[in-house]
Formats: structure tokens, C-alpha cells, sequence
């Protein structure tokens, strides 16, 4: 329990608080500016960009396509800006958030270098009372968290990590300074999305590379290259059309959905699928190959053995390949990765792979790593250990609901929300791409407006009708982590130890964290609770 709040001002600060200034947050901002609310936006980092500001390691790019994975809440936005890759990189995505705030003036409302550290609710006044790091306090009632789905490194807990006297980058925050690796002795811990964009272009500077894996990931290619004129074009032509679409999609990505089990499919037919999904270049193109091959192991694994043959194929060395191909998780059940040359990075004659689970790290030294099979001399350490996902940007802010009950004590064993917007006991707080939503299984970009869409019109709600709170009710936030468990259930994900079950994190718990049951289905779930007065919150 909390201690309780001193006195209030009489009238809030601001309307609202949203604390992030990544894309969620700077697209809730133009929203409740669009109410005729004063919001300000509270951001840790010393500029804006979430995700795509702190995770600036070399190869960072987007595996969702740029034409796809970009705001479609703007025509004339969709019209003006030109994506030059087919799979953007960190530096382009960068520049059009930059560009996006420039267009709608979101920056005025912007707090930099401000990180939130605790947020109060006073349930006398109906208004919440918001710490910043810097020592100010700013009073709102509402706030919306859109502090994004993987913004807590997650620390790597090797010990003697502060003892080594070389460098050491974390990828998810790299300086924004040029990092150089020339003439360097590079290590990269970690083989997860982060590590396998950074490796191959850590690769083509450094003088030695080793890559400290525990466990491989299963990486396609992205075959990513420059948009032609013409296809932009001819995109921008169908835009409404494809944004209407990707609104209305099971995942933000428009396809066509399979219609057979890979079961029913004969090898021959099976592998000519996956050679085309493979070449596609698309992170989902496999898994969209037949209806099962995230619900039934064994179809499951005939795309796994396809990834491994392919491995096969690039790496020479036949026991790196072995070391490389992944076998203790059915495919997808953790997030793939879309690669640019990553196993032929093996080959390189300067690139050594360690496996972590037959010689694991003993300690850093100053000078380098030790395992169990000896010290590895380094300049420069890479963490691309991860992060604690979904949870761990809440739970780091102090949260104090009704009744001076903290999130993070209502959390313990696991998030408790309704619809993955807000927990009971916690009024006027909501969540963007938090736990228990679909964020992470879709593109981001369509769930973010989607969910940002959904509570700016709850606020227009409450405030047309002249309520001053709403709070979810017990009951709801039970059946919905029922819900979200049971359709975690019917799919392969929760046999995977990956940050969508919170098992990358020791001493978290074990709950699969996002709702599986599709961005469409959701989206009809919270119209549905809207369109009937907001069934399951308490509205006063
Ligand atoms: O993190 P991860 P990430 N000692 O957790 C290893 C998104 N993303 O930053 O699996 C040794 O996936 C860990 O090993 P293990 C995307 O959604 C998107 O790479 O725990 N190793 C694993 O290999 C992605 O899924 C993009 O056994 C340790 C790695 O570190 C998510 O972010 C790009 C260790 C962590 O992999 C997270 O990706 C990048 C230790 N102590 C990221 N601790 C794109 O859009 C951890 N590991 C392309």
C-alpha cells in the first residue's frame, strides 16, 4: 500500500497525460487535441520516437513493410511521404515520425528527458497526480500509457558484466553517436530479432566477431530492396482502399487467408509453398502457407524442417548449421526474424559461434568473456539481450490506484485487464499495445490507432455524458484474461520460453501476454463493449 496523496490543485494541470512520445503516443496526442482536450506528452528519451529513437543499433529496420507499417489515420500523410526501401530502416522510420510531428504540430506538447516515475490516483478529486523524474508534478484525469511493448532492456544478468574495461553497447540503447567497429574484437550475446539484424553488419566492420548464442532463432530472408518509383505509385493509387483493408485484417497485413491444413498438402506440394513464402520475403509468409501451422505440431514442424534444410543449405560448416537451426520451439511460436544475410554471416572466416548451452558463460572479465571452454579477449561487448516486454514499462512506473493499491501489486502474479485497455481499480488509465491486446502479434502501427481510436472516443463518452470516471470491474477483468488465455490455448505459443509468455525474465510470471484470437476479432470485441454503453467497465 501506498501512502495517501497530499492536497490537489482545484483545477488539473492538463486535460490529459500520455506518457511516451513513440507512435502511440504522439498519435493519442493529435487525438485528444482533436477533442478539444490539453494533453502533454511526458517522454524519457531526449527525443521523440520510442522504439524506433533507443534501438538505433546497426541493421535496425522494420519487418513489416514501410508501406504498411506507417499511420493511416492521414490520406494526405499516406499521399506526401515516400518510403525508399521496401523494409524501412531505423534512420527512415526515425525521420517520419520527425516528419509526422512537424505536420501536425505535435512537438509543443512534447516533454523530453522527462521519464515518469510515479502516478497517483486521488479518488477524491477523480484526477491523477503524475511524478516525473525531474521533480515536476503534473495533474490530469486521464492518463493514457503508451510506453510501448518492448521499451525495458531487460538486464542480462551475466555477472562480471561491470568489470569488463572495454565497451559495452545494449542494442536496444545504442548511443547516438557513431559506433565504430573497424579493427575491433565484437562480441554479440543474444540471436533473437535484434542480434540477427546487428550481426551481419557488426560482421562487415569488426576484425573478429563471436556470437554468443543459447538458443537459435528461426530467420528468413527479408530480400529486402529499394521501392521502385512505379510500385509506389501504384500503391499510393490503392491506398484507401489497402488502409480500409489492413483496418479490417486479422493481423494489419493484408493476404489471402490459406484454406487447407499443411497436413492434407503431399511433400512435394508442401515444400514448393514454402519455397515461394521463403522467397517472398515476408515475416508471416510461411505461417500463412496453411491453416494450422501455428495450432498442430506436427504441420508445425514441417515448416520448421523446411528453415533447417535451408540453414543446411547456406552455412558450410555442417556443425555450425546444426548449432544454427532451431529445435527446442515450434516455429513462430516465437516472434521469427526477417534477416539480411544472416547465416551466410557464418561463413565469414572472422565470425565464431558459441553455443551458450554446451559452454556457457562462466563470468566477463575485464578483459573479455570466459566460458567453460576459456576466455575470449574483446574491445566491445553487444548485448541483444531483450527486453521485459509488455509488462515492464508499466510496472516500472509507480503506479497507485483507488484505495492506495499499486499495479504493481495487482499484477503480481501476472497482468489483469479488460479487453487489454485498463485494470480495475485503476480509473481514467489506460494502456496502448499493453498486455492482454493483440499489439505484439500484429503490425503495431494498425493496433495502435485502433486502440488509440477506442479511447479517445471512450473520453468523448465520458465527457458528452458528464462523467467524470470509469473503471473496469472485477468480473470483466477475469473473463477477459480467461479469454485471452484460453485462445493462447488453442495455438503452439505457449510451449515456447520466449517474452510472449514472460519466460525471457526470471521470476516473472508465466502467462502468455498477448490476446491470439486476431486484430479483427478484437477490434469487433471492443466496438461490441462501446456500442453497449461499455459493458464490463463501471462508469460513474
Ligand atoms: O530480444 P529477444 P530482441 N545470456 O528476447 C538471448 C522486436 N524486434 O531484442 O532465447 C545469453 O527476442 C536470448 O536467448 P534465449 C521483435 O518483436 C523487432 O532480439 O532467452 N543469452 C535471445 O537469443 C522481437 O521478437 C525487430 O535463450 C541471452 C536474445 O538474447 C523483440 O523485439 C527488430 C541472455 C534476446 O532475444 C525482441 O527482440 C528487433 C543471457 N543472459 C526486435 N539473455 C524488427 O522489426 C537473453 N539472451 C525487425
Amino acid at each position: 500500500m501506498a501512502a495517501t496523496p497530499g492536497p490537489l490543485p482545484a483545477a488539473p494541470t492538463v486535460d490529459a497525460v500520455v506518457v511516451g512520445a513513440g507512435l502511440s503516443g504522439l498519435y493519442q496526442l493529435h487525438r485528444l487535441r482533436e477533442l478539444g482536450l490539453t494533453a502533454v506528452v511526458l517522454e524519457a528519451g531526449a527525443d521523440i520516437g520510442g522504439t524506433w529513437y533507443w534501438n538505433r543499433y546497426p541493421g535496425a529496420r522494420c519487418d513489416i513493410e514501410s508501406m504498411s507499417y506507417s499511420y493511416s489515420f492521414s490520406p494526405e500523410l499516406d499521399q506526401e511521404w515516400q518510403w525508399s526501401e521496401r523494409y524501412a530502416s531505423q534512420p527512415e522510420i526515425l525521420r517520419y515520425i520527425h516528419h509526422v510531428a512537424d505536420r501536425f504540430d505535435l512537438r509543443r506538447d512534447v516533454m523530453l528527458r522527462t521519464r515518469v516515475s510515479r502516478a497517483v490516483y486521488d479518488g477524491t478529486s477523480h484526477l491523477w497526480r503524475v511524478r516525473t523524474d525531474t521533480g515536476r508534478t503534473v495533474t490530469a484525469r486521464f492518463v493514457i500509457l503508451a510506453t510501448g511493448c518492448m521499451s525495458v532492456p531487460k538486464d542480462p544478468g551475466i555477472p562480471g558484466a561491470d568489470s569488463f574495461t572495454g565497451t559495452v553497447h545494449h542494442t536496444a540503447r545504442w548511443p547516438r553517436e557513431d559506433v565504430s567497429f573497424t579493427g575491433k574484437r565484437v562480441a554479440v550475446i543474444g540471436t533473437g530479432c535484434s542480434g540477427v539484424q546487428a550481426i551481419p553488419v557488426i560482421a562487415g566492420e569488426a576484425a573478429a566477431l563471436t556470437v554468443y548464442q543459447r538458443t537459435p532463432a528461426y530467420v528468413l530472408p527479408a530480400r529486402n530492396r529499394p521501392l521502385r518509383a512505379s510500385e509506389v505509385a501504384e500503391f499510393k493509387a490503392r491506398y484507401p482502399e489497402f488502409r480500409r483493408a489492413q483496418r479490417l485484417s486479422r493481423g494489419g497485413t493484408v493476404f489471402a487467408p490459406p484454406t487447407r491444413s499443411a497436413l492434407e498438402a503431399d511433400e512435394a506440394e508442401r515444400t514448393a509453398a514454402y519455397e515461394a513464402a521463403w522467397d517472398s520475403g515476408l515475416l508471416n509468409g510461411l505461417l500463412r502457407t496453411y491453416t494450422d501451422i501455428l495450432t498442430d505440431e506436427a504441420a508445425n514442424e514441417t515448416v520448421a524442417e523446411f528453415v533447417r534444410s535451408k540453414i543446411r543449405s547456406i552455412v558450410t560448416d555442417p556443425a555450425t548449421a546444426d548449432l544454427l537451426s532451431p529445435r527446442t520451439f515450434p516455429f513462430a511460436t516465437k516472434r521469427p526474424c526477417l534477416g539480411t544475410d544472416y547465416y551466410a554471416t557464418y561463413n565469414l572466416p572472422h565470425v565464431r559461434l558459441v553455443d551458450l548451452r554446451t559452454t556457457p558463460i562462466e563470468t566477463i572479465t575485464p578483459r573479455g568473456i570466459r566460458t567453460t571452454q576459456g576466455e575470449q579477449v574483446l574491445d566491445v561487448i553487444v548485448f541483444a539481450t531483450g527486453f521485459d516486454a509488455l509488462t515492464g514499462s508499466q510496472l516500472a512506473i509507480d503506479i497507485v490506484g483507488k484505495g492506495g493499491v499499486t499495479l504493481r501489486e495487482r499484477w503480481a502474479a501476472g497482468p489483469r485487464n479488460h479487453l487489454g485497455l485498463m485494470s480495475a481499480g485503476f480509473p481514467n488509465l489506460f494502456t496502448v499495445l499493453g498486455p492482454l491486446s493483440p499489439s505484439v502479434l500484429t503490425n503495431i502501427a494498425v493496433s495502435l490507432e485502433q486502440q488509440v481510436e477506442w479511447i479517445t472516443r471512450c473520453i468523448a463518452h465520458l465527457l458528452d455524458n458528464g462523467l467524470t470516471e470509469i473503471d473496469v470491474s472485477p468480473e470483466a477483468e477475469a473473463d477477459w484474461g480467461a479469454r485471452v488465455a484460453e485462445l493462447a490455448a488453442r495455438t503452439l505459443y505457449p510451449a515456447a520460453d520466449s517474452w510472449y509468455t514472460g519466460a525471457n525474465v526470471p521470476g516473472k510470471p508465466r502467462v502468455f501476454l498477448a490476446y491470439a484470437g486476431g486484430l479483427d476479432r478484437y477490434r469487433e470485441e471492443c466496438d461490441t463493449v462501446a456500442r453497449g454503453g461499455y459493458t464490463g467497465f463501471v462508469l460513474s
